[in-house]
């Protein structure tokens, strides 16, 4: 029988105008003829989400019914970006919305810009958790994301006078539609405290942690709707609340302002995200954000499993699979262990096999300053039990499995130990993770080698079988069909639109490198795309360009190992060469640059500063006569992405070989057609296997190469003085010339000459020059550019996030599909 609900609840233009407009109507307390735009957005994307929970609720009872697996990804970030048109594309619902509205006279499309970004993530790996979330919907898998509910993301960037500034990102201030909170499952948290021997009365001691502070987590789920899949999981989201029971005591004693303090401080907790993406060293509050919502969600995880079924402990691995997102969730090891033996009461033994069944740890740097590691104090004063508890995991390990392979050996214990004990105790939180779980994981062929070779040797040779690559992906839901609909639909046209759910398929397109009307309907797309960002261009940065130059795209965060000086540095020389010969032969080009900063990363600042100082000079310069063109867009973040990338011709991923994991911008870029300029770092050896040779740049110092010239002695000043081109570059671009300030670059200098070129942006210099050379060269042949960047897209389905959660779901949760 069909229900009131049901005939209300239907994917028809008139059932979505009726929902959309009693949203207006009783939701918002709004006449149609005066809602504002937002309440318009946020009507619609109330009846996209009435249609969606009703799938989220569905799911969550198939999956209890059946007592299905799950896994449960743990990450301090989510980059969601905007929800709306990604759920109307992926639940097919865009047309009947789009008619819906344009019925009553409003543009779905200007809705959808209204949006703002879910930024609760710096960068790639808050990045890679959505794109996840999203596979795992479409291929039907049981899953639940955990992380915190910043009230604020990372923060909004501008420039002024060329400088970033950074302002708070209010991203919920007017409440956010897809939301629901979940006051029902609220959950509490210790923290600091004491731990006291107990004994029971068979002569049997435990540990109990007393004297604690309290704090309450909220959760918020946030449904997450796959691509023509019929399940939809959710995202759990905890906000941190003080527990106000625990502080009525205060309260009584009249301590009235006193206990609002407390409650202001507690929720502290969830404010805000940490805006760096490496270690931001020995914070407190970041190590209790990590605990609060590690807490939250292990009781969840728990309290699921003692209430949908009555199981032994041992089953509990057969449940649950409990994935952590880097090192940043790992406290949850000693917490599975806290509960398992304290509260539980289980045998050490059971409970640390039970633990290394449960966990799996993917790591995301090789970098040494970004390997996370707490100083035992600050661990032991927040979490005094989880202090003790590393010390005897720590403890049987060196004694057990290490003794046992290597008697004797106190070189291979200071190595593998969980205890860093050079300057002061440190936990080495890497450590932790590959020995409380039963598999790691590096996120590109190339970074998973070097993780087994150089970050872990020790750990490899004890647990080979342990260790495993999974190489990244994106989501080509968001990364190709909702930010490049028209490509989506040429390729769908062409081939059919069996890619959308099996991005191998993409390959039947490469026939039509060939074909010269498709070639020139795919560039006409490209075309559009950049006339569309020579607009956003213009209007935030007052610069116009030309959609027929080059635009060369550097986007991600910045960082001297990603080597955006080295990008700079060309352009510099680039300049000097149009100056010198007006004539010149080259295709104009747009360099377009988008980053953010970490606030307190001094030399990353210098240089967005830098790159902005020559912008204002180039972009005025009448001798460059449009030759070419400087632009760094503020702000830089999913939204923008998704506008940037469909209009991108080179993709510039020039990391130094061996310090980018993995990248996933070079497959979003390389996806829309962009050719790649980039070293043999991270994915982009996997890209270069798959497109072949004649259809990317490669150059630069391998891995190999890198560390030969470190062993024989780097001097930057030999790179220096053997490059005339180079010098004068770097000179000028040091002077006074481009601020009237001698001094303004010179830590960006210095840190290339006197203090070594850690990154070895001089050594790669020359190399880099050439390949751009040879961009340019192939730029000038339309016909061959047209047909290489479709073999690109043709050829990069491996970079499907689908693919990697296959291999995830097979060799490391071990998680069948569960249609619902
Ligand atoms: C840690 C402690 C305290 C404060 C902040 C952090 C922190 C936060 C974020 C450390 C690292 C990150 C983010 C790292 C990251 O984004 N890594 C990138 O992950 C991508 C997905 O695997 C890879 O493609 C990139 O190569 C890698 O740099």
């Amino acid at each position: 029988m069909e229900t009131l609900a049901n005939c209300a609840l239907q994917d028809t233009p008139e059932s979505f105008k009726l929902s959309i407009t009693n949203h207006l109507r009783v939701t918002l307390g709004a006449y149609v003829e005066t809602a504002s735009e937002n309440d318009w957005f946020v009507a619609t994307s109330l009846a996209v989400r009435d249609r969606v929970m009703d799938r989220a609720t569905q799911s969550r009872t198939k999956h209890r019914e059946r007592g299905v697996r799950r896994v449960h990804y743990l990450s301090l970030e989510y980059l969601m970006g905007r929800l709306l048109e990604n759920n109307l594309r992926n639940s097919g619902t865009y047309e009947a919305a789009k008619q819906a509205l344009g019925d009553m006279g409003k543009d779905l499309d200007v809705l959808l810009q209204k949006e703002p970004d879910m930024g609760l993530g710096n960068g790639g790996l808050g990045r890679l958790a959505a794109c996840f979330m999203d596979s795992l919907s479409t291929l039907d898998l049981p899953a639940i994301g955990y992380g915190i509910h910043y009230e604020f993301g990372l923060f909004r960037q501008e420039f002024v006078s060329g400088k970033q500034v950074e302002h708070p990102d209010a991203w919920m201030r007017d409440g956010s539609p897809w939301k629901i909170a979940r006051p029902s499952y609220r959950q509490t948290v210790h923290l600091y405290g004491q731990v006291v021997q107990k004994f029971d009365e068979f002569g049997q001691p435990h540990h109990e942690w007393i004297g604690t502070k309290c704090l309450l987590g909220l959760p918020w789920d946030i449904p997450i709707v796959g691509y023509e899949s019929s399940t939809v999981n959710v995202l759990r989201l905890w906000q941190a609340q003080a527990d106000e029971d625990f502080n009525f005591q205060v309260f009584n004693e009249g301590g009235y302002v006193e206990a609002l303090r407390e409650k202001a401080l507690a929720e502290t907790v969830s404010k805000v995200l940490y805006p760096n993406d490496s270690t931001e060293s020995g914070k407190e509050l970041r190590l209790v954000q990590q605990y609060f919502f590690v807490a939250c969600s292990l009781a969840d995880i728990v309290r699921r499993f003692k209430n949908g079924y009555s199981l032994p402990w041992s089953e509990f691995p057969s449940k649950a699979a409990i994935q952590l997102n880097d090192t940043h969730p790992a406290v949850a090891i000693p917490e599975l262990m806290r509960i398992l033996v304290d509260v539980e009461r289980l045998e050490w033994s059971q409970a640390w096999e039970i633990c290394q069944k449960t966990f799996s740890y993917t790591n995301h740097t090789l970098l040494p300053e970004a390997l996370e590691t707490w100083s035992t104090d600050l661990f032991g004063r927040v979490l005094p039990r989880h202090l003790q508890i590393l010390f005897e995991i720590n403890h049987r390990f060196l004694n057990g499995d290490v003794e046992a392979r290597w008697p004797g050996d106190s070189e291979k214990k200071r190595a593998l130990s969980i205890i860093e004990e050079r300057g002061g105790k440190h936990v080495r939180m890497a450590h932790l993770s590959v020995l409380g779980g039963h598999a790691t994981n590096g996120v590109a062929a190339l970074h998973t080698r070097l993780l087994c070779e150089r970050l872990f040797p020790e750990f490899f040779e004890l647990y080979p079988e342990r260790f495993l690559n999974l190489t990244n992906g994106v989501t080509f839901r968001r990364w190709l069909d909702v930010c490049n609909p028209q490509l989506s639909a040429l390729i769908t046209e062409s081939i059919g639109s069996g890619w959308l759910k099996d991005a191998s398929k993409l390959r039947e397109l490469d026939r039509f490198a060939d074909d010269t009307s498709f070639r020139e309907r795919f560039q006409a797309i490209k075309r559009g795309h950049k006339v569309t960002l020579a607009k956003i261009i213009e209007t935030t940065c007052g610069v116009s360009v030309s959609p027929d130059a080059l635009f060369d795209v550097q986007i991600k965060r910045l960082h001297e190992y990603k080597r955006q000086h080295l990008n700079l540095l060309h352009i510099v020389t680039l300049y000097r060469k149009i100056i010198a010969n007006p004539a010149i032969d080259m295709a104009p080009r747009v360099f377009i640059f988008g980053a953010k900063a970490a606030p307190g990363y001094y030399l990353a600042k210098n240089i967005i500063h830098a790159i902005n100082a020559l912008a204002a000079k180039v972009n005025h310069d009448p001798r460059v006569d449009g030759k070419l063109k400087v632009i760094f867009l503020p702000n830089y973040g999913v939204s923008l992405a998704e506008r940037i990338i469909p209009a991108a011709d080179l993709s510039e991923q020039i990391s130094t070989a061996g310090k980018e994991a993995s990248g996933t911008g070079n497959m979003k870029l390389a996806l829309n057609g962009a050719l790649t300029i980039g070293t043999l770092d991270g994915a982009n050896v996997e890209i270069l296997e798959e497109v072949g040779d004649e259809n990317i740049f490669i150059f630069g110092l391998t891995v190999e190469e890198v560390t030969e010239l470190r062993a024989k002695g780097y001097n930057p000043w030999d790179f220096y003085w053997a490059s005339e081109e180079l010098r004068l570059s770097l000179d000028w671009l040091a002077s006074d010339y481009f601020t009237g300030n001698q001094n303004e670059f010179k830590p960006l200098r210095d840190s290339l000459l006197d203090h070594g070129d850690p990154f070895l942006v001089m050594a790669d210099y020359d190399q880099y020059a050439a390949a751009q050379s040879e961009v340019d060269k192939a730029f000038k042949d339309q016909p061959r550019w047209q047909k290489m960047a479709i073999h690109n897209t043709a050829r990069v389905g491996k970079f499907s996030s689908d693919r990697t959660i296959l291999e995830y779901a097979e060799k490391v949760w071990k998680l069948p599909q569960v249609k619902i």
